[in-house]
């Protein structure tokens, strides 16, 4: 048995779950330092020791560790990252460990939104050509879990907190989507959460780049111009097509999602897999996949009101990019609210002006929002409760209406989760609907 003293995992999370069991397959037993409190159902393999509520390295662990790996929830200026640092010890993530023993090409994606989306995409691309592929990372499985499965590509949805741990990135094919407001609470100010996520093009074999990325890369997605190393959109017979370069590909019309982000989402799936799948192919492959739940995910609802359930726009972007979809004159009632994390939320005035016609607020934040909405002359009124919010709305909607739920910010100050959240809000939609039906039954 190796000593456990040399290797220490920061974190008892799924991250450092799944770091604890790789190690423990190589019979590398390691000491597990966490902040929290032991949770009340607790599963471990007996001879792994975790201390919790630990605030700051103990004396002897710290002199007889000689690397750690940290798990993403720990920012870089958590006293425990700090400590180990200023110790001279060795700091890397699971992703570095991830990288050191896969055997097949990596493709990862990185960006403020659409990670999951794209991620999925390039899965479904990859799979539908015929390749074996196992996608995961900040999405799903931890990346350490998908070792398990061979595989011919592995695709890694990877966040701003695990580049920023990471020491070892030798990716076949990476690319940033975006970078918006986000996630200041943990990385401090914007540019260091845009160094963070350009780390994923270290050593990266093949890049993708947006218009706006400072970095060089191999092709861009840029949706107001197509040309050479570019990925785009362009009118043809008066309808909107994706190219790569000067090559037409599908129409937008004929695309499996909607909304324009998802234009562009299809436009980097199809750029990020171009070392795998030749273009025209990719594009002839994009049908059938199927848009993810919480993501500008269409609802049934009473039939004369649309209701979008797009819980997982934790952040302004995300929202920003639900609005710009909709016209200026739609008759929109916006639900939104919850922990903005610090971000500055004025830039939603100028989204929602014209299209919204009632913001209904909620959460930690809600109060920033209003000001946003007075300034920009947009109606709103505050809720304290999801029921509550959903009740307003139907008072308010009429027959083509959209009741949209498109947060802007974080679901843990009410919720668990971005998914608790987005159920919620589909279950009190379907009582909307089943007490509409009984009403109007004769
Ligand atoms: N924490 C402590 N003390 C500790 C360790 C963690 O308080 O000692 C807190 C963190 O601040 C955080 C929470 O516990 O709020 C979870 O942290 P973690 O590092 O244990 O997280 P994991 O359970 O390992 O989950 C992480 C990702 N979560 C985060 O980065 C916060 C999961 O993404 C990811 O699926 C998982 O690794 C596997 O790779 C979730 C996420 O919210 C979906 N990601 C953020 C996002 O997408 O915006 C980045
Ligand atoms: P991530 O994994 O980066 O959080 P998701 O695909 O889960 O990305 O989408 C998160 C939110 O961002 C959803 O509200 C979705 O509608 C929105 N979104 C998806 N793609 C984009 C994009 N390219 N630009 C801006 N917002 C997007």
């Amino acid at each position: 048995m190796t000593r456990s003293a040399g290797t220490v995992v920061l974190g008892y999370g799924m991250t450092g779950r799944s770091v604890v069991q790789h190690l423990y397959e190589q019979d590398i037993y390691p000491l597990v330092l966490d902040t929290r409190s032991q949770p009340a159902t607790f599963e471990s393999p007996s001879d792994i020791q975790v201390l919790w509520q630990v605030e700051e390295w103990p004396r002897e662990v710290l002199a007889n560790t000689n690397q750690v790996i940290v798990s993403p929830g720990l920012p870089l200026h958590h006293p425990l990252v700090r400590q180990a640092q200023a110790a001279g010890i060795s700091i890397f993530s699971d992703i570095d460990l991830f990288m050191s023993r896969v055997d097949a090409p990596v493709i990862g994606v990185t960006g403020t939104n659409g990670k999951s989306t794209v991620v999925s995409l390039v899965g479904h691309l990859l799979q539908a050509s015929g390749l074996r592929c196992s996608v995961g990372g900040n999405l799903g499985v931890p990346a350490l879990g998908l070792l398990d499965t061979p595989a011919d590509v592995y695709v890694l949805e990877l966040s701003s907190f695990q580049l920023a741990h990471s020491a070892y990135l030798a990716l076949a094919s990476a690319g940033v989507l975006n970078i918006t407001d986000d996630h200041r609470d943990w990385h401090g100010d914007l540019d260091s959460y845009r160094r963070a996520k350009e780390r994923i093009y270290a050593n990266a074999e093949y890049s993708v780049g947006s218009r706006d990325c400072a970095c060089s890369v191999n092709v861009r997605v840029d949706m107001s111009a197509t040309g050479t190393h570019r990925w785009g959109v362009t009118s043809l017979n008066d309808a909107q097509w994706l190219c790569c370069g000067d090559a037409p590909l599908i129409a937008v019309s004929d695309l499996p999602l909607a909304g324009r982000h998802n234009v562009e989402n299809c436009l980097w799936a199809m750029a990020l897999v171009e070392p795998w799948i030749e273009p025209r192919r990719a594009a002839q492959l994009l049908g059938g996949f199927q848009g993810l739940p919480h993501r500008f995910e269409r609802l049934s609802g009473p039939t004369d009101i649309h209701c979008i359930n797009d819980s997982k726009a934790t952040n302004v972007g995300a929202t920003m990019a639900a609005l710009a979809g909709f016209a200026l004159d739609s008759r929109l009632i916006l639900i939104a609210g919850g922990d903005s994390k610090d971000a500055d939320l004025a830039p939603l005035g100028d989204a929602m002006r014209g299209r919204v016609r009632l913001l209904i607020t909620l959460g930690k934040d809600a109060s920033a929002l209003n000001e946003v909405a007075s300034i920009s002359g947009v109606e709103h009124q505050q809720v304290a409760t999801m029921d509550e919010a959903v009740s307003s709305a139907f008072a308010h909607a009429c027959a083509g209406d959209t009741v949209l739920l498109s947060p802007a910010c974080a679901s843990l100050d009410m919720y668990p989760s971005f998914v608790a959240r987005g159920e919620h809000f589909r279950e009190l939609i379907l009582n909307v609907t089943e007490a509409r039906q009984v009403e109007a039954s004769p």
